[in-house]
C-alpha cells in the first residue's frame, strides 16, 4: 500500500532530526538577510582578513589544499577543452575559467549520495565531482544529450534551458526527504537566469515544502552581453530569497575559503531539514560566453584585467604558501597531474565516435510521445534518402 503523505512527512522529519548535527545553529544570525558585503576570508591578494561576519568558521587547511589541487586540474581541463573547440573536436565550450573556486568549492561540500544540478557552464564542477572528463564533454561534442549516467552519478545532465534544472532540484530534494533520506540537492544557476520564472517557482516550492536544496548563483557579471545592472536592480541577487522565506548569503566567489565555509554550512543546514538556502557567489567569467562569442564587443579589457588580478587560483596559492602548506615541489606535482589528465583527455577526444542520429530521441520521455516517434522516423527517412542520393552519385 502506498504510504500516506502524513506518514511520509513524519518519516522525513524524523530523518532530518536524526541527521541534524548539534553544531548546526542558524547559519545566518541576521535571519534571512545576507551579509551587507560578500563573505570573504582572503583579500584580493590572498592574505587572511577579518571575516565580515562571525557566522562561519574557516575551512581546514587540508580541505583548502585539496580544493586547490582540484582547481589546478580543473583549470587545465578548461584550457584543454577550449583548445579542442579550435581543433574541431568539440562543437562548443562555455569556459569555467575564473569560476573554479565557485565550482570546485561548492562541489566539495556535497557527498556522493547528494544530487547535483549543473548548467552548461559547470564542466569543471563535474570533473571535480569525479565524472569521467570525456563523458562530461560528450554533450558539448554533440554526440548525446548527456555522456554520463545521471542516476548512477546522482548528477543531472548539464542544463541549457535557463533555470529549468532548479525545479528538478527542488522536486528531487523534496522526494528524498519524503522517503526519509538525508540527501540534499546542490543546484547551480547564473546571474542572468535568476530573471527566469523557474528560478522564482523553484525557490517558492523549496521554501514552502522545506526541500533540502542549496541554490548557488554564480554571479559572473554577464549574461552573454547583458550586464548585471540591466538584469536586476536588487542590491545583491542573494536578496531574492527573502521574499520566499529562503535564508540567503552573499560570498566572494573568488575566495575558495569563503565558498567552502558558506556552502558547507548551507549544505549542513539543508541536510538538517531546515529548508533551502540561496547563496550568491560574486565572480567573473574570464573568457567569452562560449567559443562562439566575441566578448570584446560588449566589455572592456580594463574590466577583464581588473578581475584577472583577483584570480581565485593565485589568491589560494598565495594563502597556502603563507601557511606553509604549498611549496614549489608540491605545486609541480599538482601541475604534472593536471598535465597528464589533459594529455589523456586530448588523446581520447581525438578518437572518432559514431553517434547514431536516432539516439537523440532516446531518454527524452519514459514513454515516447507520438510526435517524438514521428520526428524520429522523419530523421531516419532523411538519412536514408541522403545515403541513396550519395550511392546514386557514386554509381
Ligand atoms: C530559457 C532560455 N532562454 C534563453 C537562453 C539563451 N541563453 C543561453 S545562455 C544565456 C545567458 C545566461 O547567462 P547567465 O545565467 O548569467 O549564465 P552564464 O552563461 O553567465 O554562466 C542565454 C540568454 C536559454 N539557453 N534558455
Amino acid at each position: 500500500m502506498a504510504p500516506t503523505r502524513k506518514a511520509a512527512d513524519a518519516r522525513a522529519s524524523k530523518a532530518a532530526a536524526q541527521a541534524a548535527p548539534e553544531h548546526v545553529e542558524a547559519p545566518f544570525q541576521r535571519g534571512l538577510i545576507p551579509a551587507a558585503s560578500p563573505v570573504c576570508f582572503l583579500d584580493e591578494h590572498g592574505h587572511r582578513v577579518e571575516p565580515v561576519t562571525d557566522d562561519y568558521d574557516a575551512p581546514s587547511d587540508d580541505d583548502v589544499l585539496e580544493c586547490y589541487r582540484r582547481m589546478v586540474v580543473g583549470r587545465r581541463f578548461d584550457t584543454q577543452a577550449t583548445a579542442l573547440t579550435k581543433q574541431g573536436r568539440l562543437a562548443v565550450y562555455p569556459s569555467s575559467r575564473g569560476q573554479e573556486a565557485c565550482q570546485v568549492g561548492s562541489v566539495m561540500c556535497i557527498r556522493p549520495d547528494d544530487w547535483f544540478f549543473p548548467t552548461y557552464r559547470d564542466s569543471v564542477a563535474l570533473v571535480s565531482r569525479g565524472i569521467d572528463p570525456v563523458e562530461v564533454l560528450t554533450l558539448l561534442r554533440g554526440d548525446a544529450h548527456c555522456g554520463y549516467d545521471p542516476a548512477a552519478t546522482r548528477t543531472a545532465a548539464q542544463c541549457t534551458p535557463l533555470a529549468t534544472q532548479l525545479l528538478h532540484a527542488a522536486g528531487v530534494a523534496y522526494g528524498e526527504r519524503r522517503q526519509g533520506r538525508d540527501s540534499v540537492a546542490l543546484a547551480f544557476i547564473g546571474d542572468g537566469a535568476t530573471s527566469e520564472g523557474d528560478f522564482h517557482e523553484a525557490l517558492n516550492f523549496a521554501a514552502v515544502f522545506r526541500a533540502p536544496v542549496v541554490f548557488v548563483v554564480q554571479n559572473n557579471g554577464w549574461a552573454i552581453s547583458v550586464p548585471l545592472e540591466k538584469q536586476t536592480a536588487a542590491p545583491s541577487l542573494a536578496y531574492k530569497g527573502i521574499g520566499y522565506g529562503v535564508v540567503c548569503e552573499q560570498v566572494d566567489g573568488n575566495d575558495a575559503l569563503a565558498v567552502l565555509a558558506v556552502v558547507g554550512k548551507a549544505v549542513a543546514w539543508a541536510r538538517a531539514g531546515r529548508g533551502p538556502v540561496l547563496v550568491e557567489l560574486h565572480t567573473y567569467r574570464m573568457e567569452a560566453h562560449t567559443n562562439a562569442d566575441d566578448e570584446t564587443r560588449y566589455r572592456t579589457s580594463e574590466e577583464v584585467e581588473a578581475w584577472r588580478l583577483k584570480d581565485p587560483m593565485e589568491r589560494l596559492e598565495t594563502y597556502l604558501r603563507s601557511v606553509g602548506r604549498l611549496d614549489d615541489e608540491l605545486a609541480a606535482t599538482y601541475a604534472q597531474e593536471a598535465e597528464d589528465a589533459a594529455a589523456e583527455l586530448r588523446r581520447r577526444m581525438n578518437e572518432d565516435t559514431d553517434p547514431q542520429a536516432s539516439s537523440m530521441f532516446e531518454h527524452v520521455y519514459a514513454r515516447p510521445t507520438a510526435q517524438l516517434a514521428d520526428q524520429r522516423q522523419m530523421v531516419l527517412d532523411e538519412i536514408d534518402a541522403e545515403r541513396d542520393a550519395l550511392a546514386g552519385k557514386d554509381a
